[in-house]
């Protein structure tokens, strides 16, 4: 399938790359971005052999800059809700993929554009990203996820700060309060990201995908519940050949060659 407002490439074996093409509206998102983004999520989770989304923005300046304004200012009520059911719908796809989805924001990540990154499993950040949500600045509340995940993410205090003044952070404090987890020179971000996908790419592939769903599934759970579905998990992974391959390779000193079976 081939998109408009998005690029989806496989550069390396398993690892997938998806870039919102907007770049002359910095990335922002329109009811046609939104659904293609949720075309192409779905293809990666339909892809043999996927192991790992990198989602980013075309250009220089931004990962994705909001959602696009002069398309919904006058949208009517019921037709805002429709495109945030939409959109609420394709980010879900996103946190739902079995495989890691990294976020790396190359610049501006406002409104829309964080709360993208934030039903990504987690963001690497080049030194020129700038994170917010200034919905409040413009007669809006975040409708994206925003108020949901933020704090989540980051704890509600500081969320609520981010949230009710729409006070804008640069990638440093993004670091320093678990916005993101690396920040990386600018020019460097790409193939540090790539290595990222490939370091992730090289492990037992099921392992990968069972850990996300411990730590994604398990982490709505109490404590207790949690460590049970965990055991479910840890069980289950006894069931691939890729865990006997993985411990017999290190019993035997040599390195593992997984299958994902
Ligand atoms: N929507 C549409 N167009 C945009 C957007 C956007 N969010 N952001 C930038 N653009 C366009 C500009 O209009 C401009 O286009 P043109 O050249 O035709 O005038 C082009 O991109 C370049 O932008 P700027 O000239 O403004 O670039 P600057 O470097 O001067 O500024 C900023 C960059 C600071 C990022 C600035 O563009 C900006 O503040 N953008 C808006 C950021 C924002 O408010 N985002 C939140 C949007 S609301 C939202 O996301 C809510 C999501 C939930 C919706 C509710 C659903 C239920």
């Amino acid at each position: 399938m081939s998109y408009d407002n998005l690029l989806l490439e496989e550069p390396e074996a398993g690892i997938w790359r998806l870039t919102l093409n907007r770049p002359h509206a910095l990335n922002a998102l329109n009811a046609a971005t939104v659904a293609e983004l949720h075309a192409a999520v779905l293809a990666v989770g339909a892809a043999p052999g996927a192991r790992v989304l990198l989602v980013t923005g075309a250009g220089d300046k931004a990962f994705v800059a909001g959602a696009d304004i002069k398309e919904i200012v006058d949208l009517t009520p019921l037709g805002i809700r429709a495109f945030g059911s939409r959109a609420h719908a394709a980010f879900a796809a996103i946190a739902d993929l079995p495989v890691p989805v990294i976020a790396v924001v190359n610049g501006y990540a406002l409104g829309g554009g964080l709360e993208l990154a934030l039903a990504c499993d987690w963001i690497i950040a080049s030194e020129r990203a700038v994170f917010g949500l200034p919905e409040v600045s413009i007669g809006a509340t975040p409708g994206f996820g925003g108020t949901q995940r933020l704090p989540r993410r980051i704890g509600r205090a500081r969320a609520l700060e981010l949230v009710c003044t729409g006070r804008q952070v640069r990638a440093a404090e993004a670091a320093a309060i678990g916005l993101a987890n690396h920040v990386y020179a600018p020019e460097r971000l790409a193939e540090e990201a790539l290595a990222l996908a490939r370091t992730i790419a090289g492990k037992a592939p099921l392992a990968v995908r069972l850990s996300k769903e411990a730590v994604r599934s398990g982490g709505e759970l109490d404590l207790d519940s949690g460590c049970r579905f965990e055991a479910q998990i840890f069980g289950l992974a006894w069931s691939t050949e890729d865990q006997k391959e993985g411990m017999h390779a290190f019993i035997e000193k040599r390195p593992p060659v997984f299958r994902g079976r």
